[in-house]
């Protein structure tokens, strides 16, 4: 009863069946969309590392073409782990991976397509010169991995990054090639840390207008941190601005289950996209009884924030092609302790002691998949909590303090997603605002799911980011929240913070899910606007 068939996504991307987790080689292609990912061909859990690949036109809908890479010789026999794709001048595509070789030493690996007027590059051949990358002496071979798309200096030379280990920190290193088979590593890594972040796993880098992102994963917590900082091509060295210095400063992809991401750039409609693997929070026995485990995020558009400060995040506009009917309100005011179900024709009515104010145009379940996006407006901000500066280290400590049901003054409001009809089961995705000393205002977003499911093995952790944006001035919290199934994917002030959750709650296995919005703040919130889309399921696998 644990593995119903109601578990699996309807529009986040997941293969027909098995283990997935890390995205690879991502790239956009003679007009076709390619999402590559590390895959066990055999079984729901991680083993036998191959490349899995998909490919689309629209990045909605999806088909698997098999399998590109599988671990076939010496230099890659114990598993083709994660890499990415470079098109190179002549247009041709080439993969770069990492192999764990027959000694389970970590080597990189090129391959380009059989056939490049293949619309879906289909097969692959590994180079005669594989490896094409040993670690020098001194490189810790068994961390280093995950190369990098290339970038090609002023000197006309191709670099890429590699993700290593060194002592208790870890590194960039950074290589040189004229060829993209004989490569040379540069004297300095492009950037290294001796704080105690363990490797880096699938380093990222690019830029905006002069300002560059170095994104790596770190095993410490499972998260995907970024720094801002420039780049001297000179000298090939980044260096984090001032406020990304140390990596408690680095700043976090997505404050969820979120990891590995990796971006590219679509050229057809000039974006920069990224993708990441969302591991389960159920067993590792469910996995195998369901016959399929992990899932990746929506493919994200990511910016910079105008203020320079940071990275937004928001999904790509294509997947509004799914939203079918739609749900509205407006300014419908969430009184202290008010709880609205976002449904059909209902009117006012009070139950359990609560205000519910529910506004209706249609009534059917659909739930279970949607695309809702809310607008809080706080107007009244006297009676927000006293705000300990000692909680910035730690947002999702603060959460999980403050749960959805501890009342606050200025909220906790939000949504209760994938909600049981008793609400015994329930997500919640929440704001909470607080005074600073110093008359300024701290919002904190968090997505709680200690109460997402009865069941006692999963992992159902609170989880929680400050949002970076001037409440007083602006009056209003934005929140998007897709659900799917056994996902919550949030986006906070318009994707500046992102939390992402699975959850499998138990009554997904025979009825739908409830929607509804909540307030448990001592001061009234209203909902200026709210739009719930029911999806369309896509084609994924
Ligand atoms: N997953 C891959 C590695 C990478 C890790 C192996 C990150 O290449 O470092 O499946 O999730």
């Amino acid at each position: 009863a644990n593995v119903s068939p109601e578990y699996r996504t309807a529009y986040h991307f997941q293969p027909a069946k098995y283990w997935i987790n890390d995205p690879n080689g991502p790239v956009y292609y003679n007009g076709v969309y390619h999402l590559f990912y590390q895959y066990n061909p055999y079984a729901a859990v991680w083993g036998n590392i191959s490349w899995g690949h998909s490919v689309s036109t629209d990045l909605v809908h999806w088909t698997g073409v098999g399998l590109a890479l599988s671990p076939t010789d010496p230099y890659d026999i114990d598993g083709c782990f994660s890499g990415s794709i470079t098109i190179l001048p002549d247009n041709t595509p080439v993969i770069i991976y990492t192999g764990i070789t027959s000694k389970g030493e970590q080597v990189q690996n090129i391959a380009y397509p059989k056939n490049v007027s293949d619309p879906y590059l289909r097969e692959w051949i590994k180079s005669d010169s594989n490896p094409v990358i040993e670690a020098a002496d001194g490189v810790n071979a068994s961390e280093f991995r995950d190369p990098t798309t290339a970038w090609r200096g002023r000197d006309g030379l191709w670099r890429i990054l590699i993700g290593n280990k060194v002592g208790l920190g870890g590194q960039a290193i950074l290589y040189r090639s004229s060829d993209f088979v004989h490569w040379v590593q540069a004297k300095e890594p492009l950037h290294s840390s001796a704080d105690r972040t363990g490797v880096w796993e699938c380093p990222d880098f690019y830029s905006y207008d002069g300002k560059y992102v170095l994104k790596v994963s770190l095993q410490v917590n499972w998260v995907d941190h970024y720094m801002l900082g420039g780049y001297d091509e000179e000298k090939d060295l980044f260096e984090p601005s001032e406020e990304f210095v140390g990596y408690r400063n680095w700043r976090r992809y997505d404050h969820g289950k979120s990891y590995a991401s990796k971006t590219f750039v679509d050229k057809l409609n000039g974006r920069r996209i990224s993708w990441a693997w969302l591991n389960e929070s159920d067993t590792v026995s469910d996995a195998v009884e369901k016959g399929w485990a992990g899932i990746q995020t929506t493919p994200r558009v990511v910016t910079l924030d105008s203020n320079g400060r940071q990275l937004v995040q928001w999904p790509v506009k294509e997947l509004e092609s799914l939203r079918k009917k739609r749900v509205q309100l407006h300014d419908a005011e969430l009184k202290t302790g008010g709880l609205l179900e976002i449904k059909g024709i209902r009117a006012s009515q009070a139950k359990h002691g609560l205000l519910i104010h529910a506004i209706a145009s249609f009534f059917i379940f659909w739930i279970t998949y949607a695309d809702v996006e809310v607008e809080f407006e706080v107007s009244d901000l006297d009676g927000a909590e006293h705000f300990d500066p000692t909680w910035l280290v730690d947002p999702q400590k603060l959460c999980t303090e403050k749960g959805a049901s501890v009342q606050g003054g200025v909220g906790p409001f939000g949504l209760l997603v994938l909600a049981s009809e008793d609400r015994e089961e329930q997500t919640a995705v929440y704001f909470r605002v607080f005074k600073d000393h110093n008359n300024t205002y701290k919002v904190l977003m968090c997505s709680d799911q200690t109460r997402s499911s009865l069941r006692t093995e999963l992992d159902k952790p609170a989880y929680g980011g400050f949002v970076d944006i001037d409440i007083k001035k602006d009056g209003k919290i934005s929140l998007r929240t897709l659900i799917d199934h056994s996902v919550v994917e949030s986006f906070g002030g318009g994707g500046r913070t992102c939390i992402t959750a699975r959850v499998y709650p138990t009554f997904l296995a025979k009825s739908d899910a409830h929607l509804y919005a909540f307030n448990n703040g001592s001061t009234s919130a209203k909902i200026s606007e709210l739009k719930a889309w029911t999806m369309a399921k896509a084609h994924i696998g």
